[in-house]
């Protein structure tokens, strides 16, 4: 087969987060990291012609319905795909802050931005290992979600949306953070693209 899935374009260029995250990680983490789940995801797809239909988010929310031999592939490789594709919409070179409807959802949710941002810390550098933290809407009521490995809020809950997430995967960080994942964590405060994450919430 013709491989299904490819590797998504950066919207912006490798040292266009510098000096919060480094070129050369977002280059080994663009090229390398997400292109090998994208092709074993392909890989794993390669043998079920009839799950080549769907979408990438139709085989994660639907994880029971894949066949026995590959749904740990699709998990995992799956939601690689996704989560990392989604993660580089959500960052870009203008800082700033969430406004209108976002800023009251979160300050609804969470009683001010800083309390939000010290949960989502708080949560963020306790994920054990590999893992991913989320803030979700459901229906519009916000939760910061822990996920380990490639979870993705969806596979359990398919109709929650997506606002923001953060990879916390060594993979990540560690060429610049080394172990200092809440120095990572920090930093990525100041090159989130709100203006993606609203449109989302919207
Ligand atoms: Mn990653």
């Amino acid at each position: 087969m013709s491989a299904k899935f490819t590797l998504p374009a950066l919207p912006y260029a490798y040292n266009a987060l510098e000096p919060y995250i480094d070129a050369k990680t977002m280059e080994i983490h663009h090229t390398k990291h997400h292109q090998a789940y994208i092709d074993k995801l392909n890989a794993a797809l390669e043998t079920h012609s009839e799950l080549q239909q769907k979408t990438v988010e139709e085989l994660l929310t639907d994880l029971n319905s894949i066949p026995e031999d590959i749904r740990t592939a699709v998990r995992s490789h799956g939601g690689g795909h996704y989560n990392h594709s989604l993660f580089w919409t959500l960052l870009g070179a203008k800082p700033g802050r969430p406004t209108g409807e976002l800023a009251k959802a979160i300050n609804g949710a969470f009683e001010s931005f800083e309390k939000f941002q010290v949960e989502f810390n708080t949560k963020a550098a306790g994920v054990f290992g590999s893992g991913w933290t989320w803030l979700v809407s459901d229906k519009g009521k916000l939760s910061i979600v822990p996920t380990v490995l490639q979870d993705n809020p969806i596979m359990s809950s398919p109709k929650v949306t997506i606002l923001l997430g953060l990879d916390v995967w060594e993979h990540a960080y560690y060429l610049k953070y080394q172990n200092k994942r809440p120095e990572y964590i920090e930093a990525w405060w100041n090159i989130i693209n709100w203006e993606e994450v609203a449109k989302r919430f919207a």
